[in-house]
């Protein structure tokens, strides 16, 4: 190892070769540092296999980097002397290798920042913060755009988004094909759906299969189950699921982005946000070879741009308003839930049918897709008035792609209405009926979705009508909403009663999760 080096830490969500604290950098003076330690892997239980992932592919990219010829010094999870933290096993390079300067690319999840931004007090050695190029926005361009208005609404933020990066921008400033977003061609219903293609799955290698054994054995209580994994771990693998996606996948993620079909967990989404999130993957990178899709006739421009809006849009909106708004957001609540979450949250143990699939991908791949995750499982946290602390938690855990800065915008905000409507204009609240037109759920329910109070009717329409009779005060200046309580009001006295008793009955028949899931309660 070099004397006196540049140590550079390199986070689990920074497995990038052209990461902004490694260019540049002369490999005969720079030590990098990667570190499996305690409080990341339990500051909330994560899922099994997110674990895996984030430890596997950290294990991967320090082999790839040491064949690349820098030094590497790998701390792992069972070293006798890990100090448990990022800080601790920081203080404890530098009595290693007495470097000279640290250079760090800053942290995605604002905890972790906070951390680093101690450090010039607590260490000697000067400390060097580089910004995250692999975002497209930065947080300055965020601050400037949300600055002065009222509403910051994704659209718009998409639209300078595309004028920064070109995508599916012709030469005289207009959109390709007219207009800025297809989402009105993207609500196909999975009847019309084509049997998708299989997505590829990779295989544990000796560097997995040992991290596989290393989770059972350490976080035997975690929720989930660590096996099959089949998760990209490389660049490589992760690169060949791209591949997989651009050929066979991205002509129906359009029309069939909002499609539900039991026991069928990929459909045909990407399936890459777990590699783009720790680094394996390039966004940017991703959305061109979208857009060389469509320039070649092999996808529709409504299924192009749907995917090049997730990410260039939501991806990077998230991205800055969880910026914007932390710490404060972790914390809001604006409809004052304070249900605790089902247990069956954490069992799948429900005859609800949407529900229990959606949790059933969940505990099989630390996945279910975004429509499960926003109009079953969040609607019902939403309708059923849990506590955001819970919900954030929940998703933290369970998801292989969840790390804060993106799971708590789309938590909090997106399906939780915590934050009072900065992200959504309004809540995402639906019925059951949703549900049944966009998935072949409702038919072996043991619930009835035509059926709209009493015993065996669907608890997303009770629940719905709840919803909007306890938050009326709120809402109904809302002028997207307001107008479904002239619904209500037309119902009568007698078909409300029916409506808030059933919901009620069925909120009282909820069994709070026990204690213990999400985090370690020392
Ligand atoms: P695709 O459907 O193929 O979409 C392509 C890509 O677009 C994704 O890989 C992702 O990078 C991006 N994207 C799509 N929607 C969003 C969004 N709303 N916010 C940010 N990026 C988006 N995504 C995460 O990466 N991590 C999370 O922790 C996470 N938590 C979520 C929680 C809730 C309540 C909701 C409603 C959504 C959440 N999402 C999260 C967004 C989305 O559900 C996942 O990105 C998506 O399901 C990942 O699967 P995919 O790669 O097949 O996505
Ligand atoms: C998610 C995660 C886990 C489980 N463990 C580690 C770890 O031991 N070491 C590490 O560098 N990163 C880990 N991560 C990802 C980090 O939580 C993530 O990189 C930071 O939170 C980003 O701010
Ligand atoms: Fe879900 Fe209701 Fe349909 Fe059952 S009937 S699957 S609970 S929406």
């Amino acid at each position: 190892m070099p004397h006196n080096p540049i140590l550079i830490p390199i986070l689990g969500d920074q497995l990038t070769r052209t990461l902004s604290s490694l260019r540049g950098r002369s490999k005969d003076d720079s030590v990098i540092l990667m570190m499996e330690v305690w409080d990341e892997a339990t500051y909330v239980k994560h899922h099994k296999q997110k674990i895996v992932l984030i430890f596997s592919a950290m294990r991967h990219f320090a082999a790839e980097l040491r064949q690349a010829g820098w030094s590497v010094d790998y701390v792992k999870l069972g070293d006798a002397d890990n100090a448990g933290s990022f800080t601790g096993e920081v203080a404890r390079a530098i009595e290693r290798h007495d470097p000279r300067a640290i250079h760090i690319t800053e942290a995605s999840e604002w905890r972790v920042q906070q951390a680093i931004e101690e450090w010039p007090d607590k260490f000697a050695c000067p400390i060097e913060l580089l910004s995250d190029d692999r975002f497209i926005c930065t947080h300055a361009e965020f601050r400037d755009w949300a600055e002065g208005r009222k509403a910051l609404t994704m659209e718009h933020f998409y639209r300078e988004m595309r004028r920064k990066t070109g995508l599916l921008m012709e030469d005289d400033g207009k959109p390709t094909g007219g207009d800025w977003n297809y989402d009105k061609d993207n609500r196909e219903p999975p009847k019309t759906m084509p049997e998708p293609p299989p997505v590829p799955k990779f295989e544990p290698d000796d560097i997995t299969a040992e991290v596989i054994t290393l989770v059972e054995a350490r976080f035997a209580d975690h929720f989930g189950n660590s096996a099959p994994f089949e998760w990209p771990v490389t660049s490589a693998e992760a690169e060949q699921a791209a591949d997989a996606f651009f050929e066979a996948r991205i002509e129906c993620f359009g029309p069939y982005q909002d499609a539900m079909v039991h026991g069928s967990d990929a459909l045909y989404h990407s399936m890459l946000s777990t590699s783009i999130n720790c680094g394996l993957l390039d966004p940017l990178d991703l959305c061109r070879r979208a857009q060389k899709a469509y320039a070649n006739g092999r996808a529709p421009l409504n299924s192009v741009e749907g995917f090049i809006r997730q990410i260039i849009g939501w991806r990077e909106y998230v991205r800055g308003f969880y910026w914007l708004h932390m710490p404060g957001l972790a914390a809001d609540n604006e409809l004052n839930a304070d249900r605790g979450l089902p247990e069956f949250f954490w069992t799948g143990e429900t005859d609800m049918r949407c529900l229990s699939d959606s949790i059933r991908s969940t505990q099989n791949n630390a996945h279910a897709h975004h429509i499960q995750r926003l109009m079953v499982l969040g609607n019902f946290c939403l309708l059923a008035g849990i506590n955001p602390r819970d919900v954030q938690d929940w998703y933290l855990a369970v998801y292989a792609d969840a790390f804060e800065w993106v799971e708590l915008p789309n938590v909090a905000a997106m399906i939780l209405y915590a934050d009072g409507g900065k992200l959504a204009t309004k809540p995402y609240a639906a019925s059951g009926n949703y549900i049944n037109k966009m998935s072949d759920y409702c038919k072996d329910c043991a619930y009835s979705v035509s059926k709209k109070t009493g015993e065996g009717a669907c608890p997303f329409n009770p629940l719905y009508w709840h919803f909007m009779n306890r938050h009326r005060d709120r809402l109904r200046s809302n002028h997207r909403i307001g107008r479904i309580f002239a619904t209500w009001d037309r119902m009568g006295e007698e078909k409300q009663r029916e409506y808030l008793e059933s919901a009620d009955n069925f909120l009282d028949s909820l069994v709070p999760a026990s204690k213990g899931w999400a985090r370690n309660e020392d």
